[in-house]
């Protein structure tokens, strides 16, 4: 696997993502990797043009696009070397690149692409619903091809992907017409209400179904705010009843044995926000889930679907 920083903030309302890659570094998610069996590299961090306080809205925008240019690139040459690339941010926006590198990989593969959001937000509204404005509310849109964004968003990433594809897992807090758009695409909203009422464990076994079905490359984007923030005060804007600390690991858990997942992107740890960097500590022990720690040996890996006869 590679590991790549992209550590921007320019898509967020407030700063400080941008040292995300870093506080994972610092939380020893290499070393954690590695600890499990991994092949490790590290590629290091994209190079984002400024830091300043007081960038205008079309100087953030530039740097998102600019930033997206390139994590595109870096994703798709990672997967094309056979690579699982992990991306750590930064801000949601970045996924934007990141799932459009992937998405060109898939196609080359001829391979179908499901990507399962883990967000406290739908990051489904555009430019003309967005009420804040802010860039990391807006990528799915963008991947998902939504009309109203104007020429400067361009690209590979418009319409990389397929909203009937899309599974947004820990959702609480989406704006009212954002939440018209998901119900009309089609997106399937795992939101807090139905982790609830289900449980986490049939839920996730009910995606995994569905990717294997079509034996999907499936990208999974984890936003640190899907987490409860009483357990991950690290993000931006935390909304309260977030996955708890075994929710969210029993996630990871799940995906692991299914032996589905292509690519990942760890976003929006807001390490100025954090203490004493626990949130950073929560993501490396979820991406050590994830690739396959486990609390006691389990039988070996097997598909959860069994083929009827
Ligand atoms: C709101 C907006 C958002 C992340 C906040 C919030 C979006 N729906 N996304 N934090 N990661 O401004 O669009
Ligand atoms: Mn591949
Ligand atoms: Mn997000
Ligand atoms: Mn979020």
């Amino acid at each position: 696997m590679d590991l790549l920083g992209i550590p921007s903030d320019a898509g967020a309302s407030r700063r400080g993502c941008s040292m995300g890659p870093e506080a994972l570094r610092v939380a020893g998610l290499r070393e954690t990797l590695v600890s499990l069996g991994h092949d490790v590299a590290d590629l290091g961090d994209l190079r984002k043009e400024s830091g300043l306080n007081q960038l205008s809205v079309a100087a953030r925008q530039a740097e998102v696009l600019a930033l997206a240019a390139q994590s595109s690139e870096k994703g798709l040459a990672s997967l094309q070397r056979g690579r699982l690339p992990i991306f750590l941010g930064g801000d949601h926006s970045l996924s934007m690149g990141t799932i459009s590198g992937v998405a060109r990989h898939c196609a080359a593969a001829k391979r179908a692409l499901h990507v399962l959001w883990i967000d406290a937000h739908g990051d489904f509204n555009t430019p003309a619903t967005s009420p804040s404005g802010n860039l990391h509310g807006m990528p799915l849109a963008l991947l998902c091809n939504e009309p109203e964004f104007g020429e400067a968003f361009r690209g590979d990433w418009r319409g990389s992907v397929d909203p009937q594809n899309v599974t947004i897992l820990g959702a609480r807090s989406i704006d009212r017409a954002e939440r018209q758009l998901l119900e009309t695409r089609g997106v399937d909203v795992v939101d807090m209400r139905r982790i609830d009422e289900l449980g986490a464990a049939a839920l996730m076994r009910e995606i995994i179904e569905k990717v294997q079905a079509t034996d999907a490359h499936l990208h999974v984007s984890l936003d640190v705010d899907a987490i409860d923030p009483a357990i991950a005060p690290g993000a931006g804007t935390p909304v309260a009843g977030g996955l708890t600390y075994r929710e969210a690991h029993i996630a990871m858990e799940m995906l692991h044995d299914a032996q589905c997942l292509g690519s990942l992107d760890i976003v929006e740890l807001n390490l100025f926000l954090d203490h004493a960097g626990r949130s950073a500590e929560i993501l490396v022990d979820l991406t050590a889930s994830l690739f396959g720690r486990q609390i006691m040996p389990r039988q070996p890996t097997r598909r959860l679907i069994v083929a009827t006869p």
